[in-house]
């Protein structure tokens, strides 16, 4: 059995909270705009039927959702052995404090899991079709931004919102934040298993330094083999055209910020951030279930925070 992936560690938030600002319909809204919802900040349950099978996902709206405003989207996709709903719980992205303004959307994976490891039970391709058609059930049914649309997610669900980005369908997303990711898909060099859409492609990634489960170093993972972190790392550096890093450490030195300037002259379209002694779980400040099941206590970043103020800098061109 593999561990519980959907753990939650923790990230001190140096950032000030600055939410996006929703903006009035416009050309780049969706044809969701002008459908009233009831409900509003609960989070609800929808099936999809995407290539033949049945999949589901949980959207949560901001409470005070405004029909005719379009909203940042968020899709969320949980670890391996899980489901939406427990990725949601243990990252709390869902409270007004990370995303009053978005809309968040929960995923579930097949079998409780996302291709790209050898234990997926369906193909990269065949998830890949269900996040566009989740994208267009979504976008039909609610007021979004389809300039502002955004991934994360953790452990097996990282390595998917990275495959994401290494596909065509990336073209779709403003920006992608990967964390505790195993990279099974993405462990073959520049251009070994990732082809971006666009360059430069905003991605940011947290991961801790004691993970014991997608280790820093790379090599076997549970479900493939996993690239080193820093190589990967080295990957998007090359294909988002960057030309300087600098770190800032924090913490005594158990935290690690790299920040790349990129493409046209931009700093912080590649962000890392290293947490020498955290293990495998959602960076957070408060201690929860997934840094208990990790063996976890706190850590000195939150990293649903640290993600939605570098989804709050990006906007698609
Ligand atoms: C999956 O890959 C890992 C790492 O290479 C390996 O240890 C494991 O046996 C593989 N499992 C299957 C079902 O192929
Ligand atoms: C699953 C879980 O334990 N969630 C908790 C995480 O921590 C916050 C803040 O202490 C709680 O509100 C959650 O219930």
């Amino acid at each position: 059995m593999r561990p519980i992936s959907y753990t939650a560690c923790i990230i001190a938030a140096l950032a000030t909270t600055v939410f996006a600002t929703p903006r009035a319909v416009t050309s780049r809204a969706t044809d969701g705009c002008g459908k009233t919802h009831l409900f509003n900040g609960i989070t609800q349950y929808h099936d999809l039927t995407s290539s033949g099978r049945d999949r589901s996902y949980s959207i949560h709206l901001p409470s005070d959702y405004d029909k005719s405003t379009s909203y940042p989207l968020v899709l969320g996709f949980h670890g391996s052995d899980s489901i939406g709903l427990f990725f949601e719980v243990d990252s709390r992205l869902s409270e007004s404090q990370f995303s009053a303004n978005k809309i968040m959307v929960y995923p579930d994976g097949v079998g409780g899991a996302w291709a790209g490891a050898n234990y997926s039970e369906i193909s990269v391709a065949e998830d890949l079709q269900f996040v566009t058609d989740l994208l267009n059930e979504v976008r039909a049914g609610y007021c979004i931004d389809n300039s502002r649309i955004y991934a994360t997610g953790i452990s097996n669900g990282g390595g998917f919102v990275n495959t994401i980005a290494c596909s065509d369908l990336g073209d779709e997303f403003a920006a992608f934040a990967p964390a505790s990711a195993s990279l099974y898909t993405d462990n073959a060099g520049v251009s070994g298993g990732c082809t971006p859409a666009r360059s430069p492609l905003p991605v940011l990634e947290i991961h801790g330094g004691s993970d014991a489960s997608v280790h820093y170093e790379g090599g076997e993972g549970e479900g493939g083999m996993e690239p080193a972190i820093t190589e990967w790392l080295g990957w998007w550096a090359e294909r988002n055209g960057c030309t300087d890093v600098r770190v800032e450490d924090s913490f005594e030195g158990d935290v690690h910020h790299s920040i790349w300037t990129c493409g046209d002259g931009t700093e912080g379209v590649l962000q890392h951030w290293k947490v020498d002694d955290m293990g495998h779980c959602w960076a957070s400040t408060e201690i929860n279930f997934s840094q208990i099941a990790a063996g976890q206590g706190p850590t000195h970043i939150q990293a649903s925070q640290v993600i939605m103020d570098f989804f709050d800098q990006f906007t698609k061109p």
